[in-house]
């Protein structure tokens, strides 16, 4: 049973007792939740998301970072935030925009040639397979410039932006089809598709709203622009959007405001646009179908071509029963579809209703071809009443919906009541409310958008939180609220400030959807995904010159950078190829040029570039910009640029310099670090082998890393003996001092896969055992004694039987009494310590004794 389903099922009293096992432990709870005014239900919430150290997510959200042009990505429960993935704006600690593969990244996203470094991030969206999520790309709008991207969630990369050829603003995008062959992309604002000047008072005549069906190639994992195609529609302000699935798989749903086609008029003492957009009753609900405007589209005579991009007219589809309007009470937002596709919920925003249009109704009257009228366009008009299933009063300003695991039951945003509403869509009835914090727009339960939601939580995407934070200034950040929709009552559990943008709209999925990398294949270009041309293996690093272009192939590993040295002449063209060489996970470099604008994030194994021109004659170093290692500092090079035209003086090195008989004691001091390093070395690798390493994963990998950074060892050490042999002792220690580099790596990582290992092999530990264990750590009691190992204590192992578990209890509960004994005192004089007295329980005592017991039995392991 999960967690949160068995806390539902007990009392509170049991449930606080079963949390704390020890008397101690809930006596010390009450005082926490006394001084820090905490009551129960604060207690429930806290234990129903707060995931211990090292624990992961049931759920990952992506969540769109409005004008921040990015994507938020965070975990449900217990709403820590992972990463931001950089989209349409450039964030340079990811090297994004900074380097020249994500530069062509962003360079799709041009519009007229000029580039854009932002956008208003909408709507995210996951690809589908029958209407479920896959978890292998991420779609997401930029309403302010109309573009798509594709992020691939093996890399969380943006991997392509599209801009769109035809409209120039949108809302209604990114919405997948049931099986990912289309992202819809719909227009906001009326233009006119040519993208020409054409005066506002040929509204009507030249100003158009259309929907793009952006065509998905699921194998190449990007948009294929000349197989996307454009509908037509009037201009009318067209807004959320929605595919449909299930029964109405095949069609596509577009809300709109402003069917008043007004143009407002402010400056010249006309009403201003909100109120001539929002005079009629009723706007229209657009519903098209895309399968059949892919199909016309394919024929010639079916398309008009604008900016070298098909569009279907609207007269082509109406004359092909492809599209259609129904009233809908006056400006809507959110036009959702029902999991199983048979209803249309719409958020009435300026109403205080939801509507539920029925499809097979809706269908019914189209194959009927019952029209009520038609528009000024052409189109067909359905009747209202014969197409909903009914409305329910919800209170004021519906935007959103999502929808629950139970059948009917959906939740539905009050934008100016601040309000999450759960209600029944086919019964027509309101069941339950709950207060947000304040004034919320979207709102998603998790898999919300697709044919398979789930009914455990729900998140209320609120547009302020005035007074729920610590204030930073008039900027607040949005507040992203969990509830758990689990039980009969909706309970509030967690507010994550979100400090990026203004977030509309999140998706959500369930995390093990989700399988990405941990490292790129070596040389891999993150952004196409596939070998970089440039790769540069070990021994490969070069630096190349034509005419004024220098071409620098650079390596990565911890901790050099290669070549350390690049000297171009003032007015060269410079290129850096950086390749990272590591494998282990989580070894990232980073690289930045002193002045120059530049920044690359290497993750392990990938392939990057910065460019830039040397336009000053200088010296510019170069360096690593994340810590790897403790020689991280080190990870540093000098760019020399010259004036070709200058002579420079020479120089004469100074320095002091070492007697031989001293270079000689450095050349064996360090000659013996390396052999007793080295012995370290193999009695760790001795341990693994014997052990069978192999055969866990975890461990696996970490040997892995341990031996890619040992076998660098003999290439470097014949080079420090062929230096010694000739008598150079002075590279002789540099090169033995790199093989103690290389020894310090492995034996650091080696030892953690040998700790790792012991912990597989161990016996499972009891559960007094395990509280023993935590006792022990947080008593710091591993700050003296090191198991399996003489420290600045005694090796514990064996301790219980040669002293017996009376004494070692009686000992740890009270020290001194046992100072005068022999045996101790022997200790005292040997390690000049005395054990201090650590005041633990008496219930922590026997739950360490407990733990070295465990030790005791696992002693061959450590
Ligand atoms: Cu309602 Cu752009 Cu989906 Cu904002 S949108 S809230
Ligand atoms: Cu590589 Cu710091």
């Amino acid at each position: 049973m999960r967690v949160k389903n068995l806390l539902k099922a007990l009392p509170i009293g049991i449930i606080l007792s079963s949390f704390c096992f020890a008397a101690y432990a809930s006596s010390e709870l009450d005082a926490i939740m006394k001084a820090r005014g905490l009551s129960e239900k604060d207690i429930l919430a806290a234990a129903k998301t707060y995931q211990p150290s090292g624990r992961k997510d049931e759920y990952l959200v992506f969540s769109s970072g409005g004008q921040s042009g990015q994507v938020i990505v965070y975990g449900v429960p217990s709403m820590r935030i992972y990463k931001y993935i950089a989209v349409f704006t450039p964030e340079p600690w990811q090297g994004y925009g900074y380097d020249e593969e994500s530069k062509k990244v962003l360079e799709g996203g041009k519009i007229n040639g000029r580039a854009m470094t932002w956008g208003d991030s909408h709507h995210p969206a996951f690809t589908e397979k029958n209407g479920e999520y896959t978890g292998d790309y991420l779609f997401i709008n930029d309403k302010a410039n109309p573009r798509l991207a594709v992020i691939d969630l093996k890399t969380f990369e943006t991997v392509q932006i599209v801009s769109n050829p035809v409209i120039k603003s949108e809302h209604g995008g990114a919405f997948v089809t049931p099986n990912s062959e289309y992202v819809l992309e719909a227009s906001q604002y009326a233009a006119p598709l040519d993208r020409n000047y054409h005066p506002l008072e040929a509204f009507e005549n030249a100003y158009r709203g259309a929907v793009t069906l952006w065509k998905f190639d699921l194998d190449k994992g990007r948009i294929n622009e000349t197989e996307s195609l454009t509908l037509e529609l009037p201009p009318y302000n067209q807004d959320l959007s929605d595919a449909g699935k299930g029964v109405s798989d095949g069609w596509a749903f577009i809300n709109s405001f402003n069917t008043e086609m007004y143009t407002g008029g402010i400056e010249a003492g006309l009403p201003p646009n909100e109120a001539g957009m929002s005079r009629n009753d009723h706007d229209y609900l657009h519903v098209f179908n895309w399968k059949k405007i892919a199909e016309l589209g394919k024929d010639p005579k079916n398309v008009k071509v604008i900016n070298g991009h098909r569009v279907v007219p609207i007269e082509v589809a109406v004359a092909n029963d492809a599209l259609f309007l129904i009233p809908e009470p006056k400006s809507p937002h959110g036009v959702d579809v029902s999991p199983d596709g048979k209803y249309l919920v719409i958020g009435g925003k300026l109403d205080t209703h939801a509507s539920v249009y029925d499809f097979e109704k809706i269908k019914k009257l189209i194959d009927a071809k019952d029209y009520a009228g038609k528009d000024t366009f052409g189109i067909p008009i359905l009747d209202m009443k014969k197409s909903l299933h009914g409305q329910v009063e919800l209170g004021l300003g519906p935007l959103h919906t999502a929808f629950d695991s139970k059948d009917g039951v959906l939740y539905t945003s009050l934008y100016v009541d601040s309000q999450v509403v759960r209600w029944d869509y086919k019964k027509l009835k309101v069941l339950d409310r709950i207060n947000v914090h304040y004034n919320i727009g979207h709102l998603d339960s998790m898999e919300g958008k697709s044919t398979k939601p789930k009914g455990d939580w729900l998140l209320a995407l609120d547009k302020l939180s005035i007074d729920r934070f610590n204030p930073v200034g008039p900027l607040h950040p949005q507040n992203h609220q969990l509830i758990d929709i689990s039980g009969p009552k909706m309970e509030l559990t967690y507010d994550l400030p979100i400090p990026l943008g203004e977030p509309h709209d999140v998706v959500s999925i369930a995390a093990d959807k989700l399988t990405p990398k941990v490292t790129f294949d070596i040389g891999t270009d993150s952004r196409t995904e596939k070998p970089s041309p440039y790769a540069t293996l070990a021994g490969q690093e070069r630096v190349e010159r034509d005419g004024n272009n220098v071409t620098v192939y650079a390596t990565m590993v911890r901790s050099h950078i290669n070549p350390e040295r690049i000297t171009v002449n003032k007015g060269d063209h410079v290129k850096i190829h950086l390749s990272s060489l590591e494998r282990a996970q989580d070894e990232t470099h980073g690289f930045a040029v002193d002045s120059m604008n530049v920044h690359a994030s290497l993750e392990p194994g990938k392939t990057v570039t910065v460019e830039f021109d040397a336009t000053e004659e200088g010296v510019f170093p170069y360096y690593c910009t994340e810590f790897c290692s403790a020689l991280h500092l080190e990870m540093m090079g000098y760019l020399m640029v010259k004036d070709p035209n200058k002579q420079y003086a020479a120089v004469d090195a100074k320095g002091t310099k070492l007697t031989p008989e001293q270079l000689q004691a450095q050349y064996k001091k360090i000659v013996d670090t390396n052999k007793a390093t080295d012995a370290v070395i193999q009695t760790v690798v001795k341990y693994l082998k014997e052990k069978g390493y192999e055969k866990y994963p975890a461990v696996n990998s970490m040997v892995t890393d341990a031996l890619d950074q040992y076998g660098k060892i003999p290439e470097v050490k014949s080079k420090a003996d062929a230096a010694a042999s000739k008598g150079d002792l002075d590279q002789a220690v540099l090169w033995e001092n790199q093989v103690w580099q290389y020894m310090v790596k492995t034996a650091d990582v080696g030892l953690r896969a040998k700790a790792r290992l012991a912990r597989e092999l161990a016996t499972p530990m009891s559960e007094a055992a395990g509280r023993g264990e935590k006792a022990y750590l947080r008593g710091g009691c591993n700050g003296c004694h090191v198991i399996g190992q003489v420290s600045s204590g005694p090796d514990l192992t064996g301790s219980l039987k040669r002293k017996g578990e009376q004494w070692v209890y009686e000992f740890t509960m009270d020290p001194e009494s046992k100072f005068n004994e022999p045996y101790t005192k022997g200790m005292i004089h040997y390690f000049n310590l005395r054990m201090p007295n650590q005041h633990m329980t008496s219930e922590e005592t026997k739950d360490i004794v407990e733990y070295m017991k465990w030790i005791d039995n696992n002693a061959d392991l450590f």
